[in-house]
């Protein structure tokens, strides 16, 4: 199937000026009248023809000029409509004809419950009328929407709402207009019966500018968390980045329907409900958060992806990291920097790492992809993010910041490159960031393998760093990447130590970032009277695999007294790492579990002991994160090791878990402040270790929590736990659970979740009966990563089972769901891409499950693109 070229990019040939849409909304089918102005960009041949993208589309009419267009005035494909002779400025009208109502891939105009929405990032817009649907065409758009004035009160599109009226048989319309000229990927429509929460935000310069959050009436009552994260990010971005919203109303709509978490559309957002919804019986503090980040995230687009937009989508990092980071950094603001910064490698390590040692690695600019809902990947938005993160902490905060803003003044209403990005940066910061650009166009995570040595008699402490990056698929070879290493070093009484490279003067920089930008560098450092213990990649200053070998005094040491919180956490994953893959090995040390539990005991008796990152401090390494220390994993031992040391660990600290437990847990109601949240993360964690003591005291204390809970965050703690029993009080609780939430579906999706991750040994066959019950639904991708995808990618153990039933039972449901839902049944293929990692019997049924899919008549290209890349 043919791939689309970075190399093969040309400029658009037309320009629309102005589109006017007009939308007559029903139930049997709606109509689209579309009518552009339209122009030949300056410089373009004369006899280019007009080329509309088209898709799934019933052309009813076409007039140019006024003058209806017969049939063979015009070229109609599967991909578009192409008129060869055209003026050089005219009118087009289209006339088109859709049923949203059938239209189950949610791209495009669908329903979702008992609304109208759109999906038109990335080329949805070309489902709804012919139009040149790239993003560098921009245009200004009018919306005039009609439709049942009863089932649809509601009429929203982009812009301010300009004039309405009604119209006969019940019907009523609003017309819109957006003042800010804009690719057709940010338009949007929503149309439904729904409530609306109101409030209003004054800018710095006084402004008053209108939000209003639109849901189902069910859920009216759960948007006050997202109001309020909308007004702290609004203000942040003001503070942070001097940038004020460009709109008199700011509109979200939430909806159950949704391929991913929330879209841009200037000035009428649409959310995934996951991102919105929020309050404390039916969301977990994790949600809060999430919803903070996503309202977050999707503001910050308003200058980061709309004012500027992408010439094309292999720039699309250019907007998703770029935005991800001003999320991240905009998180951290609101909460613990430290927690942020470890949760955030969490992921990247969880879900970009394993990506970029697969066959589906690729460059942060992507140069070919066959669909393009396929690279909305890890690579893109979080490696995306860590690339920004590596500017900032090259050029520094302020020249970062200013770098931003000028980037933002230069291109403002203009679709740009990444090379755009680099330049001005590179300009502002007085660097040359030439060498730096290898992020955006090589794949693979690079390592550093680093050793050290010292001269007792010089008092001089050398690194010697080599770096190297694998092999992807189409590049061999790498050059060096210019690498911001962060680093200290610690004294054998536990200070921060001054750092003075040789032929420097003194200085009193503890943590110092030292530039890689060859295959291999040394770094000699004076003045030292003993040798030091080396912390590196503080704040995880690169995505790279760090490889230094620190004996495991060395990681206890550093996990006391490192004055970087992340190398202190990363030092405590890395030693419970070791002790993990040992018992993986058959290797079973006395002194491990030991060494393991003075340092966890270590932890909790700091006398300044922040709860949330002692959380993170003692949650164990994530399975797929241990599965990635290995060539390949067998998942099953690796549950086996991982859950015997939580056991062991649970024993040998069983008394101080307890305390832990009754000490952290917040007395009184449900508050969601950062001391309420870290108490509950750090009981809800003990609670974790004590459900593996096997005390019947502590299977009780399990019971009675999810019993008592008066929130989520406490409740599902406890059902998780409960999922991996399957005793009778465990199955009541899953009744229980299951008969309180059957009707609000974002809670019904976590009682499918905790089943899916279940750690009990019949998990898969909870998995195939999961998929069988009433209340899952193959059309709702929400209910879909709540079964399939948590199975896939959050169960390791049992999807990875040696029977195979595991992958047999994802590649059915990736070619069931491939004819209903493209995008989303691409995205559930993915673990199957992983295989390379694992033993040879499972690498095997794993091929043979794809080559099934790959074999598959009328396959999606979004399918086909990963299981073919899978299989080269
Ligand atoms: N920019 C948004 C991307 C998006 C999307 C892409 C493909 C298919 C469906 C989609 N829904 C949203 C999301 C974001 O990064 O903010
Ligand atoms: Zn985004």
């Amino acid at each position: 199937r043919a791939a689309v070229k970075l190399s093969d990019y040309t400029p658009p040939a037309f320009r629309v000026e102005h589109i006017d849409l007009y939308f007559s909304l029903g139930e049997e089918y709606t109509r689209v009248r579309s009518r552009m102005r339209l122009c030949r960009a300056e410089g373009t041949d004369p006899h280019t023809p007009l080329h509309l993208d088209g898709e799934a589309l019933e052309l009813e009419a076409l007039y140019l000029d006024g003058q209806a267009l017969a049939i063979d005035d015009y070229l109609l494909t599967r991909q578009g409509l192409t008129i060869e002779r055209v003026p050089d400025r005219f009118e087009l009208e289209v006339h088109t004809l859709l049923r949203p109502q059938d239209n189950t891939a949610l791209s495009g105009l669908y329903r979702s419950g008992g609304m109208f929405c759109t999906q038109c990032e990335a080329e949805g817009f070309r489902r709804i009328t012919y139009y040149p649907d790239r993003p560098d065409v921009l245009s200004r758009f009018t919306t005039t929407i009609e439709a049942d004035r009863e089932r649809y009160p509601v009429l929203l599109s982009n812009g301010n709402a300009v004039d309405r009226g009604e119209s006969e048989g019940g019907r009523h319309w609003v017309r819109w207009d957006d003042p800010w000229p804009k690719p057709s990927y940010l338009f949007a429509l929503v149309a439904g019966d729904l409530h609306c929460h109101r409030d209003r935000y004054r800018t710095a310069s006084g402004r008053d500018v209108q939000l209003a959050f639109y849901v189902e009436h069910a859920n009216a009552g759960r948007t006050g968390h997202a109001m309020e994260s909308l007004k702290r990010a609004m203000r942040w971005d003001e503070e942070t980045y001097g940038l004020e919203y460009d709109l008199d109303i700011y509109m979200v709509v939430a909806v159950g329907d949704f391929n991913m978490g929330a879209m841009e559309n200037k000035g009428l957002n649409i959310f995934n409900t996951q991102y919105v919804l929020a309050s404390p019986e039916t969301a977990t503090d994790a949600d809060f958060e999430a919803v903070e980040a996503v309202i977050g995230h999707e503001y910050f687009h308003n200058y980061t992806g709309n004012r500027v937009t992408c010439r094309d989508w292999f720039q699309l990092s250019l907007k998703e990291g770029l935005t991800v980071f001003r999320e991240q950094q905009f998180s951290e603001a609101m909460g613990s920097p430290a927690v942020q910064r470890i949760q955030q490698v969490r992921l990247l390590r969880s879900a970009q790492f394993p990506e970029d040692a697969s066959p589906m690695a690729h460059p942060v600019r992507p140069d070919a992809y066959v669909e393009i809902n396929n690279f909305y990947t890890a690579t893109v938005y979080i490696k995306g993010a860590e690339v920004i993160r590596m500017y900032h902490t090259l050029l520094g905060d302020g020249a970062f910041r200013n770098g931003v803003r000028r980037y933002l003044e230069r291109f403002d209403g203009q679709a740009v490159t990444i090379e755009d990005f680099l330049q001005t940066m590179a300009e502002t910061g007085g660097r040359d960031l030439t060498q730096f650009g290898r992020w955006y166009t090589q794949a693979g995570t690079p390592r550093l393998r680093v050793r050290d040595a010292f001269d007792a008699d010089a008092g001089r402490y050398t690194l010697r760093v080599v770096q190297e990056c694998p092999p992807t698929p189409g590049q061999p070879a790498k050059q060096p990447f210019h690498i911001p290493l962060a680093m200290g070093l610690v004294g054998r009484d536990g200070q921060a130590l001054p750092l003075r490279l040789a032929g420097e003067p003194e200085g009193q920089a503890t943590t110092r970032v030292l530039e890689l930008t060859r295959s291999e560098q040394a770094f000699v450092f004076e003045g030292l009277a003993e040798r030091p213990v080396p912390s590196l990649l503080r704040g995880f200053s690169a995505p790279v695999i760090l490889d230094y070998d620190y004996s495991d005094d060395d990681l206890a040491f550093l996990l006391t007294h490192d004055s970087d919180a992340f190398a202190r956490w990363e030092a405590g994953q890395q030693l419970a790492v070791r002790v993990i893959l040992r018992r993986v090995h058959g290797e079973r040390r006395e002194e491990d579990l030991d060494k393991l539990r003075r340092a966890f005991a270590g932890v909790l008796e700091h006398p300044g002991l922040d709860a949330s990152l002692a959380a993170e401090a003692l949650a164990l390494p994530q399975e797929t994160y241990l599965a990635q220390q290995l060539e390949q994993a067998d998942p099953v031992a690796i549950r086996a090791a991982r859950e015997g040391v939580r056991a062991e660990l649970a024993g040998a600290l069983a008394a101080t878990w307890r305390t832990v437990y009754s000490r952290y847990r917040p007395q009184g109601p449900w508050r969601l402040e950062p001391a309420a949240i870290a108490g509950r993360r750090l009981a809800n964690l003990a609670l974790g270790y004590l459900a593996a003591t096997g005390a019947a005291e502590d299977d009780e204390r399990v019971e009675r929590q999810y019993h008592q809970a008066d929130n989520m965050t406490d409740s599902l703690a406890a059902l998780s736990l409960l999922a991996d029993r399957d005793d009778a009080a465990a199955q009541a609780a899953l009744d229980d659970f299951h008969q309180r939430w059957r009707h609000v579906p974002l809670v019904l999706d976590k009682w499918f979740r905790v089943q899916a991750m279940s750690r009990h040994p019949g998990a898969l066959a909870r998995v195939q009966s999961l998929l069988r019950h009433p209340d899952f639904d193959l059309h709702n991708p929400n209910r879909v990563r709540s079964v399939i995808g948590a199975f896939a990618q959050g169960n390791p153990a049992a999807f990875h089972d040696s029977s195979g039933e595991g992958y047999r039972l994802l590649a059915d449901h990736i070619l069931r769901l491939d004819t209903l839902n493209p995008q989303v049944a691409a995205r559930m293929a993915l673990p199957l891409s992983k295989w390379q990692r694992y033993d040879l019997p499972r690498q095997q049924i794993m091929k043979t499950e794809l080559q099934r899919i790959a074999e598959a008549p009328s396959l999606s290209n979004d399918v086909y693109e990963v299981v073919s890349r899978s299989l080269e």
